[in-house]
């Protein structure tokens, strides 16, 4: 397959400004007619147009049918015309079968309800045209189905007429005033219900809001509801942005491959990003809808109004607007907790790719499949490179920032080159050595060192920074990196931080250091006593810091004032310790530092329950792996395993005062402080229930026999299902009976029993991999069960005998045909053989051969795996 790059982009030969489509929808034979009004952009040229899996039925320019000579086909399934006016209507009609597109791009089936799905490049499977980002169209739709079965038809824009057709059919127009990519176009027919509200914006403009789902749904909708409007109000308050159509509409789809798209006044979701009753969705699935409601709301501005030039600017909408909604989520709840949870999906994820043979730059020079580049590097550490801007240039001129942004490139394809000098432009700060971020690969490694002169209170910190050599790019430029930071003295209370040559008079509590070259020293006067430096407040950088002594993480994680470096600190006291058992063999010993710092923790269960449940949690198995340069899954998890028995042996008496007390006073609340509770009172059952002889088996068989809310059922089900306690076959059978009829909920069912810490849970894989209730054309069933026991279940996963690579490979082997999209994200952790001991490592590279041996292997699991490979 060819590879794109960057440096080929070149402006479209022929602009499309006005979409009129029409579709007679069918099972599996849809027909789709197009009028592209055609507009010449420079000289001669053919026009070219993007297709796949059309039949094309006839074409005409200018109303005179097209001889079928003059229609040259392409090797992908585009098509070529030569000679066209520099101005001219192009009609095509093509047939397309929704039943039999199984990969969820382009138009299919989902339930017996059409929905379309066109990022990135799925417009081409529902008619020809330049499926390019850069081609923004006014767009008209008219959709024709049978009533009975489609009482819903929706699209883009807002509502343009509806009438009866004979044959018990009928019709509904749809307009969108705003130019937009087509990858934006959405459309949705079936029998589906609305779930109806209203938003007035701060101009006065009514919105009509609706979210459609499945009958017998309706009850679930109101989280997803309260976010939208949540989420339109703060992005009025925030950054003065207000919606622009007259309707919003959301639909729930169970068959999607990612969690959502924001489509113009059309969001399609995944349910599990809509769908939510405290019996069936947890505290997390709550989080989570707010997130992707809100994100995809937000790219209404940053996306849509304003979009890409070309997909290699990807991160210019995803990165933007994941900023956008942390820092919404963030102003919802606990701001601290919601950060650290950030930077904790950002190390599990985004760190390994940048390290990985798949690590490419925020903003990426040259992809096969573009699908595989809707990675953490696009999205979160796309996000963080945003927040350091805002932190270099500050709050104001980060908003003068947006507003010109906006101002200038409102209804255009624009670069990420535009969105930085925007901010440059508003803030007066040079940004040039800034946009590295964008364009190197890697995590930088930022080493501190220190030195303190007692006789003249005179501190230095070095700071020294490195970022490794990634495929393609094996030297890199030092990057600007922000050191948000403090001094803390001995009893653990901050030091003011007066740099040599400063008035003592204004000297600050906090400050941020700017490294900006290899290394630099930053002198500190004035200071009564050796201090400890806290580094990185509230994660002011996504790099990887090192040169911190155990007694700094201990002093830092006991008595920062920043709840990062708090949080941060405990755990990289930990992950030293761990990495020195796992180093060592024998068995592991709970050492008293470690000790302190869990009883610190469980110190603050009152004052911050939620921080308290993070700064108890050992760090994941995945992440001391991630410090290893070859890791040793099985030796990880002993030493985790036996260290949180030795936590719940020792704090046996507190956990379990804190398990009895912190039990929801009154009905399930979905606010900041019932989460933090139930989530440490989760924790304390969970490593309770490690302590040999204790009653932490006895109170989740109880937790779970009470029932109640989902997070408290499903965190009893997993110590269960975590142990040897024969009740755990009952209470999975229960769960199974009670929820089959769920989806969302079955899909816990496969992903607990995939990340069980239990020695056979690939044996129950590879049997739930043939239960009736596993479909692989389900991508949501098919993360929960494939997707979660490799990615999500080290120990087993890497098992020696290496049935657990033989298992992702057969699976990403029969997935790969059915929906190649699902199986080149699955594949990824079969790729990171170089941090694994041989023969795992040779047995992994075997598999991967495996799969690259398929005939008619997708291009998106080919280059996932031929990278994997090199
Ligand atoms: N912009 C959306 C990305 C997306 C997507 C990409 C490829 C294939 C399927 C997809 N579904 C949604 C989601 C977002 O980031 O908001
Ligand atoms: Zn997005």
């Amino acid at each position: 397959p060819a590879t794109i790059h960057r440096q080929d982009y070149r402006p479209p030969a022929y602009w499309v400004h006005s979409v009129d489509l029409h579709f007679a929808l069918h099972p599996t034979e849809t027909v789709v007619r197009a009028r592209l009004g055609l507009r010449r952009n420079g000289g001669p040229a053919p026009l070219e147009l993007d297709g796949e899996a059309l039949t094309l039925l006839d074409a005409s320019i200018d109303g005179v049918a097209v001889e079928p000579a003059r229609l040259q086909h392409l090797p992908g399934g585009g098509l070529r015309i030569d000679d066209l006016p520099a101005e001219c209507v192009l009609e095509t009609r093509v047939r397309i079968s929704p039943e039999a597109n199984t990969e969820l791009s382009g138009l299919y089936l989902s339930g017996g309800n059409y929905f379309t799905q066109c990022e990135a490049e799925g417009f081409r499977r529902i008619t020809y045209f330049p499926d390019r980002p850069d081609v923004m169209s006014r767009y008209t739709v008219t959709i024709e189905a049978d009533r009975a079965s489609c009482p819903v038809l929706l699209s883009n824009g807002n509502p343009a007429g509806h009438g009866e057709l004979p044959g018990g059919r009928h019709w509904a127009k749809w307009e969108d005033p705003h130019p937009k990519p087509s990858y934006l176009f959405a459309l949705v027919a079936g029998d589906l219900v609305a779930v109806r509200d209203r938003f007035t914006t701060q101009s006065g403009r009514e919105v009509a809001l609706a979210i459609y789902v499945r009958d017998g749904d309706q009850d679930a909708c109101g989280h997803a509801m309260d976010s939208l409007k949540a989420s339109m109000r703060w992005d009025e308050e925030e950054y003065g942005l207000e919606y622009d159509l007259d309707v919003f509409n959301i639909a729930a789809v169970s068959d999607f491959n990612m969690g959502a798209m924001e489509n113009k006044g059309l969001n399609v979701f995944n349910t599990k990003y809509i769908l939510a009753r405290p019996e069936t969705a947890t505290d997390g699935d709550y989080e989570g809808i707010e997130t992707v409601v809100a994100h995809e709301y937000f790219h209404n501005w940053t996306g849509n109004r304003v979009t890409c030039r070309d997909w290699f600017q990807l991160s210019l909408k995803e990165g933007l607007t994941v900023f956008r909604d942390q820092h919404f989520s963030e102003a919802m709840g606990s701001a601290a907790v919601k950060r650290l949870a950030n930077v904790r999906r950002l190390r599990a994820a985004q760190f390994p790719e940048d390290a990985g043979p798949m690590a490419h730059p925020v903003r990426p020079d040259s992809y096969v499949e573009i699908n595989n580049f809707y990675t953490a590097t696009v999205y979160q550490k796309g996000s963080e490179v945003v927040r350091m801007m805002r932190a270099l240039i500050g709050p104001e001129a980060f908003r003068r920032g947006m507003d010109l942004y906006i101002q200038r490139h409102d209804n255009q394809a624009v670069t990420i080159e535009d969105f930085v000098a925007a901010m440059q432009d508003a803030s007066g700060t040079d940004l040039s050595r800034f946009a590295r971020w964008y364009a190197q690969a890697g995590t930088p490694e930022l080493h501190v060192t220190e030195d303190f002169d007692a006789a003249s209170g005179r501190y230095t910190l070095s700071l020294a920074q490195r970022t490794p050599p990634t495929p393609g790019q094996p030297h890199k430029q030092p990057v600007p990196i922000p050191v948000a930071m403090g001094l803390l003295g001995a009893g653990g209370g901050a030091l003011p931080l007066r740099l040599r040559g400063e008035n003592a008079a204004d000297a600050p509590a906090e400050r941020v250091l700017l490294l900006e070259e290899a290394r630099q020293d930053f002198v500190f006067e004035g200071l009564p006593e050796r201090p400890t430096p806290s580094l990185l407040r509230g994660f002011s950088a996504p790099v990887k810091l090192s040169g911190l002594g155990q007694d700094s993480l201990g002093l830092l994680a006991a008595h920062d004032s920043d709840p990062f470096v708090a949080w941060e600190s405990g755990q990289q006291y930990a992950t030293a310790a761990m990495l020195r058992m796992v180093a060592q063999g024998g068995e592991p010993v709970l050492g008293e530092g470690l000790a302190a710092i869990a009883a610190a923790a469980l110190d603050r269960a009152d004052s911050d329950p939620a921080f308290a449940a993070e700064a108890f949690a050992l760090p994941s198995e995945s992440f001391v792996a991630d410090q290893m340069p070859v890791a040793d899954p099985e030796a990880i998890h002993a030493v985790r395993q036996s260290l949180r028995r030795q936590l719940g042996i020792r704090f046996a008496p507190r956990l379990a005062e804190l398990h009895d007390r912190l039990a929801d006073p009154g009905p399930y609340r979905i606010d900041g402080p019932s989460i933090g509770r139930r989530a440490l009172r989760n924790a304390a059952l969970s490593v309770l229930s490690m302590a040999p002889g204790g009653d932490g088996l006895r109170r989740a068989r109880a937790q779970y026999a009470a029932g109640g809310n989902m997070t408290d059922v499903l965190a009893a089900l997993r110590v269960l299902v975590d142990s040897d306690d024969p009740a755990r076959l009952d209470a999975l059978a229960d769960f199974h009976a009670r929820w089959r009829h769920d989806p969302l909920v079955l899909d816990k069912w496969f992903t607990l029993q995939a990340t069980s810490s239990r020695p056979d849970t690939l044996a129950t894989v590879q049997v739930l991999a043939l239960h009736p209730d596993f479909d692989i054309r389900n991508p949501n069933r098919v993360r929960a069960l494939v997707g979660a026991f490799a990615a999500g279940n080290p120990a087993q996963f890497h098992a020696a005998s290496g049935e657990g690579y033989r298992f992702l490979a057969e699976m990403v082997i029969a997935l790969d045909p059915v929906n190649a999209q699902v199986a080149a994200r699955v594949v990824s952790p079969l790729t990171d053989w170089k941090r694994q001991a041989e023969p795992r490592a040779a047995i992994m590279r075997a598999e991967l051969e495996r799969i690259l041996a398929r005939p008619g292997l997708s291009k998106g699991t080919f280059e996932k795996v031929s990278k994997g490979l090199a």
